[in-house]
């Protein structure tokens, strides 16, 4: 084989722009990655590591450490690293502190950790439990010492700092339940239909928790906020969660939803009656009911009062959806919407794909769960056991009147129905929820696709066969 040539780490600084060519290491190689930039999934976060040694990056996004993505970069190989230029990697695991979590997720990506329960779980309880709600990280989970902890509050000049103890002083609790789904949830079946990029969810990044905290509402303006000010349009989280570069996580909603006193966004400190778990949040989130999971932040230590939107990767460059047609080379992320309110949505969450059901008197029973955005209720559950050619309206099961301090539906509903089958069929199970404003999914994946598989709500279709 020829022998590849040798590049010196000054070499491989002098191409870290396009017009030069993007140049990285890795390990004993380097790569000529210019080609790959536009259509790194991460987007631009790429360019952090041009010019220099990705080691660090790597460890921090962990995701790239598969065999597939390694095979990636091999492709883009050009030459090795002078031995003098090998540093040795830095072997400080950013991941070494995360909390323990219960081996029956099934994990999507380890570091950072995403997960999701089993389905057979997922609707066996009203209240989702908090070791068995699903967990999206972006990010190593921060440490953190509720000694040092403080809340800053930043609107206009000011800035207000707060110790949890403070917040739980100065503001009456309230409790809000409400579901938080991520933008991705039932992604892997748009994949089916056509391949996207994103972490491979299933139908079980939901949940529903009942979360204590103080509302947002009454915090914002204890820091002094004019909620009539024209420069004022919305608030920003920040989380303590942050990469090798201090880049944290991050996220913001329009001032609306902020200050309406039925909006109800709230600080959270604790998910269903105990301290927020860390992977979810603690000591801090933000709550925010009817919105897309991302603008849940958790470990929330920064508030501000804004002119703009968020400059966090996943406000500006991820979470925003696009027309079916529009490819990586054609996204314009500064245009396009961020995503906020969700759609409407519902899964079957029993029978499983492909199982084999024993019918009861001509008829097995179908589960699920069904939730919209926005506040709205779940009006109507249709089921078939036919493939959608006919429907049956599903019970609906919804959380206790008065469980909690709002006024609006925030929470999903379950669901349950027995639908004929006969033996020895194979048949085609479908759901499809109604909501409150007669808002209804979308029959198949085709007219929804999007490049990254967000708001993934068509009809939930599960193939079983019936036992003789
Ligand atoms: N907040 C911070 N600080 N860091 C994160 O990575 N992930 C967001 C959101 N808030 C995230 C975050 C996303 S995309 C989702 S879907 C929800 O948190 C997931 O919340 P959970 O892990 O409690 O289920
Ligand atoms: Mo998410």
């Amino acid at each position: 084989a020829k022998s590849l040539p040798v590049y010196s780490a000054d070499d491989v600084a002098k191409h870290s722009t396009k017009s030069s060519g993007i140049w990285v290491s890795y390990k004993d190689s380097v790569y000529d990655i210019s080609k790959f930039v536009d259509g790194h999934p991460g987007g631009e976060k790429i360019l952090l590591g041009a010019g220099g040694p990705i080691d660090a990056f790597w460890n921090m996004y962990a995701v790239h450490q598969t065999p597939e993505v390694l095979e990636i970069l091999q492709q883009y190989k050009i030459g090795l690293l002078s031995k003098k230029d090998q540093k040795p990697v830095d072997l400080n695991d950013p991941f070494a502190n995360e909390p323990s979590r219960l081996p029956v997720f099934k994990i999507n990506s380890k570091k950072p950790f995403n997960a999701e329960p089993p389905l057979e779980v997922l609707t066996d309880s009203y209240i989702t439990p908090n070791e068995l709600f699903y967990v999206r990280n972006h990010l190593p989970v921060p440490k953190i010492d509720l000694k040092s902890y403080r809340l800053e509050v930043k609107v206009g000049k000011r800035t207000v700092k707060l110790s949890l103890d403070d917040l739980k002083k100065r503001h009456k609790p309230v409790t809000i339940t409400t579901t938080i789904q991520c933008a991705g949830n039932r992604r892997a079946e748009m994949s089916e239909y056509k391949t996207v990029k994103g972490l491979s969810w299933g139908p079980c990044a939901i949940g529903t928790a009942r979360w204590t905290g103080v509302r947002l509402r009454d915090i914002l303006l204890d820091a002094g906020i004019d909620a009539k000010d024209p420069n004022i349009k919305h608030i920003q989280f920040n989380g303590k969660d942050d990469d090798i570069t201090k880049a944290c996580y991050g996220g913001s909603i329009p001032i609306s939803k902020a200050m309406a006193p039925d909006g109800d966004v709230i600080l959270a400190y604790k998910m269903n009656g105990v301290d927020i778990p860390r992977d979810h949040g603690y000591p801090l989130r933000a709550i925010v009911p009817g919105y897309v999971g991302a603008r849940n932040v958790k470990w929330v230590h920064q508030v501000t009062a804004s002119h703009e939107e968020s400059h966090s990767h996943w406000q500006r460059n991820d979470y925003k959806a696009f027309s079916p047609s529009t490819t990586f080379e054609t996204a314009d992320y500064k245009t396009a919407p961020s995503i906020q309110e969700m759609p409407v949505i519902s899964a079957i969450s029993s029978p499983a794909v492909n199982a084999t059901v024993y019918e009861e008197q001509g008829h097995i029973e179908v589960k699920g769960y069904a939730w919209s955005g926005g506040g709205r209720d779940i009006l109507r559950v249709d089921v078939s056991s036919d493939g959608g050619k006919t429907w049956q309206a599903a019970n609906l099961t919804k959380d206790e009147p008065n469980a909690d301090d709002s006024a609006h539906c925030w929470a999903w509903t379950l669901w349950n129905v027995d639908v004929p089958v006969k033996p020895g069929q194979k048949v085609e199970l479908v759901c499809k929820a109604v909501d409150s404003a007669f808002n209804c999914q979308p029959e198949g994946m085709g007219a929804i696709w999007n490049l990254r598989g967000f708001l993934s709500n068509a009809w939930h279709r599960i193939p079983v066969t019936v036992a003789q």
